[in-house]
C-alpha cells in the first residue's frame, strides 16, 4: 500500500489585521509551515528500535502541516481519534485474526479540526503521513500497533511562537540517541549474559525491552548444544510479539494475506501459518517447518517461552517472522 497524501499548504488570512486602529501592530504574515516529525526510530543496523514518535510533542499554528515520516523497519501508524481511545490493531474473528481497517487504512482528509478520526493507516519504513490542522487546540495521537506510542500536536493561534524545524530535530536527536544508547545498549548487555549458554538446556532470549526501547534480536544469536538436548527461548517483551521459526529451507510466509472482498478493500488476515504454533518442537529432527507462533507476555500470564528437542546433530538457522534480522543459528553436535 502506498500513501500519497499531497502535504497542503493553507495560506493564511489576517482578517484582523485589515480592521485594527493604526496604533496596533499588524501581526507578521508567516506562510504556512510544514514541520517534520518521526513515527519511530532504529539504531544503524535496525536491531534496537524505539516505539515513540520522535519528538513525542510538536507545537505549530493553525494553517501548518505536520509530516510524519516512518524512519524504521518496525512500522507503525499515526491515528487522531477526537478524544477516545486509539482502536485496537487486530480484531479476532471466526474466519480468523484481522488488522483493524481503521488502522489498516487512512482515515479523513488531510485537514484536521481536532474532530472524528484521521489516520495514516500502516506505514512502511520510507513513507509518510501529512495532516493541516484548521483549528487551535491540543490534540493526542497514537499508534494503534504500539501500546503507550503517544504524542501530542498542539495548536497555536496565528502569530503565536511554535517550533522551528531546527528546534524539533534537536529534540528528535536527544530522544532518540539517550533512548537507544542509554537503554537500548544496556538491554543488549544485560540479556546476551542472562541464560545459561552451556548444557543440556541452554536459553535463548527472544527479543528485549526497556521502556520504549525494544532490542528485535536473539541472545545469543548463536548456540552450539549436543543432539540430544533443548533449547527453550524466553519472550522479555512487552508491547512486540515475536516468532521462532525453522524455515528448513522453505520461504518466509507473509505475514499478512490479503483476502479481497466484493465490495471495497481487502480484509488484511494475519497468515495462521505464522501466528499458530506448527511442528512438533518436543521431537525434532529438523528438516521441517516449526513454528512457536506469535508470543508476547501479557499482563498476569506467565512469560511466554519455546522449548525445542532436538534429535539430530546439523546447524539449524531460525528467524522472527515478524522481524527484518531478527536470526538465529542452532548447532547441534554428535
Ligand atoms: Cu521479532
Amino acid at each position: 500500500m502506498v500513501l500519497s497524501i499531497p502535504t497542503r499548504l493553507v495560506r493564511l488570512a489576517f482578517a484582523g489585521a485589515l480592521c485594527a486602529g493604526p496604533l496596533m501592530a499588524a501581526p507578521v504574515a508567516r506562510a504556512a509551515q510544514t514541520v517534520k516529525v518521526s513515527a519511530g526510530a532504529e539504531s544503524p543496523g535496525g536491531d534496537v528500535q524505539l516505539l515513540e514518535f520522535a519528538p513525542v510533542n510538536v507545537t505549530i499554528n493553525t494553517g501548518d502541516t505536520v509530516t510524519w515520516s516512518l524512519d524504521s523497519t518496525e512500522f507503525h501508524d499515526v491515528i487522531f481519534t477526537g478524544g477516545g481511545q486509539p482502536p485496537d490493531f487486530v480484531q479476532p474473528g471466526p474466519d480468523g485474526v484481522f488488522i483493524n481497517p481503521l488502522v489498516a487504512m487512512p482515515q479523513g482528509g488531510t485537514s484536521y479540526d481536532g474532530s472524528g478520526v484521521a489516520g495514516s493507516g500502516l506505514l512502511n519504513k520510507g513513507q509518510t503521513y501529512s495532516l493541516t490542522f484548521s483549528k487551535a487546540g491540543t490534540y493526542t495521537y497514537y499508534c494503534a500497533i504500539h501500546q503507550g506510542m503517544v504524542g501530542t500536536v498542539q495548536v497555536q493561534a496565528p502569530g503565536q511562537t511554535v517550533d522551528t524545524q531546527d528546534a524539533i530535530d534537536a529534540r528528535k536527536a536527544a530522544q532518540v540517541g539517550s533512548e537507544i544508547d542509554s537503554k537500548g545498549v544496556p538491554t543488549i548487555m544485560t540479556n546476551q549474559g542472562e541464560l545459561p549458554t552451556e548444557g543440556s538446556t541452554i536459553g535463548v532470549v527472544a527479543g528485549a525491552q526497556n521502556g520504549p526501547t525494544d532490542v528485535q534480536r536473539f541472545f545469543p544469536p548463536r548456540a552450539v548444544i549436543h543432539a540430544g538436548d533443548s533449547v527453550t527461548w524466553v519472550w522479555k517483551t512487552q508491547d512486540t510479539p515475536h516468532t521462532v521459526t525453522f524455515l528448513s529451507g522453505g520461504p518466509v510466509p507473509d505475514v499478512v494475506v490479503p483476502q479481497p472482498q466484493p465490495n471495497g478493500p481487502p480484509k488484511l488476515q494475519l497468515n495462521p501459518m505464522v501466528l499458530a504454533p506448527s511442528g512438533d518442537p518436543t521431537n525434532w529432527n529438523g528438516g521441517s517447518f516449526l513454528n512457536s507462533g506469535f508470543l508476547q507476555p501479557m499482563p498476569g500470564q506467565p512469560t511466554p517461552t519455546f522449548t525445542v528437542h532436538f534429535n539430530n546433530p546439523g546447524t539449524y538457522d531460525y528467524i522472527c517472522v515478524l522481524h527484518e534480522g531478527m536470526a538465529g543459528t542452532i548447532q547441534v553436535l554428535e
